[in-house]
């Protein structure tokens, strides 16, 4: 699904889902379209495709750690902290942060997909900077799904935020060739970000922004030939993945901690 106003994105989602499921789903998008903090949506648009069940993968969602940080530039400092735990350049670390926080897209507003990073030289190499990449085509399964929320439930993280980044991360850290994700919400009133990475899990961060501010978005570093490129995002946009394990979900590796 996929809201607009006036051509500015308003949300998105996605699902993977069993064809008898779809009407429920749909509905539920439609819904969350219609009552969107960024605003009301001018257009709404849906696209369905089947998905062959031999396709879909199964996975194991990232370890979840909670960091709670007193402010934005707090989670921004610990952001960056830990792109450069999974060997990414200071500078394309903080470059990358201030690209997000700045507007990423050409009209200095949020990307409607991500940008994709080279992790080494922090060079952007999305073909088309305002649409970016939109990872797609991954969901959790009903099971997966039931465990998870329980398990946020504990820590008072059952969101929709919190299980589709998650979700979204997981798919996206499975790429070959993606070392890190960064991301926090562009929606005005949800102030959470995080890293996300195959050995870091993902470390979710509860201040990334000021209140208010819409701009955010998400950045995929890479490390991969130019030639190999298509084929992830290729990977990213429709291989299917369906999450099927629970990883562990944990409580704050940082509270209020100056870091
Ligand atoms: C979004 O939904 O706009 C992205 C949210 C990222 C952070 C989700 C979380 O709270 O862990
Ligand atoms: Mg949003």
């Amino acid at each position: 699904m996929r809201a607009e106003c006036h051509g500015q994105h308003i949300s998105g989602a996605e699902r993977l889902l069993p064809g008898n499921e779809l009407e429920s789903a749909a509905i539920e998008m439609l819904q969350r379209a219609l009552r969107h903090p960024r605003g009301a949506a001018q257009k709404i648009s849906f696209h369905v495709e089947a998905v062959s069940a031999r396709c879909v993968k199964s996975g194991k969602l990232l370890d979840l750690s909670n960091n709670s940080v007193d402010s934005w530039p707090q989670g921004r400092r610990l952001a960056n902290r830990l792109l450069r735990k999974v060997g990414i350049p200071k500078a394309v670390a903080e470059h990358s942060i201030e690209i997000l926080a700045t507007g990423a897209a050409p009209s200095g507003q949020s990307m409607r997909g991500a940008m994709l990073i080279d992790a080494d030289s922090g060079e952007r190499l999305e073909s088309d900077p305002a649409r970016g990449v939109r990872a797609s085509r991954m969901d959790l399964t009903a099971g997966c799904r039931q465990r998870l929320c329980r398990l946020l439930e504990q820590l008072n993280l059952n969101n929709s935020h919190v299980v589709e980044a998650l979700t979204l991360a997981t798919k996206v850290c499975s790429a070959p060739g993606i070392v890190a994700e960064l991301c926090w919400s562009d929606d005005p009133d949800y102030l959470a970000g995080y890293v996300a990475s195959r050995t870091l899990g993902y470390q979710r961060i509860s201040h990334m922004k000021p209140a208010g501010e819409e701009r955010g978005g998400r950045a995929f570093f890479v490390r991969c030939s130019k030639e190999e490129l298509p084929n992830l995002v290729a990977w990213l946009e429709q291989a299917p993945l369906l999450i099927d394990q629970i990883g562990l979900v944990a409580g704050p590796l940082h509270r209020g901690k100056e870091v």
